[in-house]
């Protein structure tokens, strides 16, 4: 039987979506309409197992998948020797202590003999160490930022990503203890296995299809003396292309830019006289 590789995604939540997306924008096919457990891409030798996202690490760490995409806070809070192959970016979060209204803070050790509710007590734990703190922790697995309001927590430490379900409940946050982003995890020995083949050609997708979403394409027309002050400003993959046009005097530019450069781009270019200047998003980008 030919190798495949099995990878373990979220059934249904937040990180759902975006990690089929990038699979997606892989090429990779696959997709019944309703949700099943296990599937197989139909142009690709990867199989996809969908489960919590809790199960994901021990998945991957006992073999029953050989990669995952998890929550970084997942993988960290269950302390599994595993790898982070990639960094995806996406469902982007962080770990915060939140505090009642009417509750002082001056920095951590204001939570000294505190109870803390929160879903993770490791990285809570580590956290506080670190700073000396000593506080008793309430374990729950939902609505943590309720705790407080019936009397069973004195803080929080839950994810905030904008931070609506905090002021929703009466809590601000006073302390980010941690972020976390989606990563793509594997097994350390990986490196032997033999499914590696696979998995290097997924991550070269994967690499090509972050790089390209970092950068924009940006076309645009110049006065031609201006053409070194733009080349230096914007690099290229090589160095950018530069074509006459029919008028005299000016050339038509083209190139790519990192997306943090882009407004910082944008207004030196119509500084220098650039005129037209149109941008389109990339699909997939290799150096
Ligand atoms: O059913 P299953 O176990 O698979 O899913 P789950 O309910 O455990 O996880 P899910 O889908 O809620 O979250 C999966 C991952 O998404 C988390 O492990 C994080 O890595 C990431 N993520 C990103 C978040 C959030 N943002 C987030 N805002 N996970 C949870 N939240 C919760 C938070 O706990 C709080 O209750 O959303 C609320 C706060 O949101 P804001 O926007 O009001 O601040
Ligand atoms: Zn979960």
């Amino acid at each position: 039987m030919s190798k495949i590789l099995r990878i373990a995604i979220q059934k249904k939540g937040r990180l759902s979506e975006k990690s089929l997306a990038i699979i997606g924008q892989c090429g990779i096919k696959f997709g019944s309409d309703e949700r099943v457990l296990k599937e197989r891409a139909t142009n690709f030798p990867l199989e996809f197992l969908y489960v919590r996202d809790d199960d994901i690490p021990s998945y991957v760490h006992d073999g029953v998948a050989d990669i995952g995409i998890v929550g970084r806070n997942e993988l960290d809070e269950q302390g599994l020797e595993l790898a982070v192959l990639r960094d995806l970016g996406f469902s982007k979060c962080r770990l915060s202590i939140a505090l009642p209204h009417d509750v002082p803070y001056t920095g951590l050790t204001s939570l000294e003999g505190m109870r803390i509710a929160t879903s993770y007590p490791n990285i809570l734990r580590s956290i506080l160490a670190e700073n000396g703190v000593k506080a008793s922790f309430v374990e729950v697995s939902g609505s943590v930022e309720l705790t407080p309001a019936v009397g069973i927590a004195d803080a929080i430490c839950d994810l905030v990503s904008t931070g609506a379900t905090l002021a929703m409940n009466g809590l601000r946050e006073v302390e980010q203890i941690y972020t976390s982003t989606a990563v793509m995890i594997g097994r350390k020995t990986m490196d032997r296995d033999e499914k590696r083949a696979i998995l290097e050609r997924l991550l070269l997708r994967i690499d090509a299809v972050m790089k390209a979403a970092s950068y924009k394409y940006i076309m645009f027309n110049l006065p031609v003396e201006h053409i070194k002050a733009v080349s230096d400003l914007i690099g290229g993959l090589k160095s950018p292309t530069v074509t006459p046009l029919l008028e005299e005097g000016w050339v038509s530019m083209q190139s790519v830019v990192a997306e943090d450069r882009f407004w910082d781009v944008f207004e030196q270019l119509k500084a220098l006289g650039a005129q037209g200047i149109l941008v389109t998003p990339i699909e997939k980008m290799t150096e």
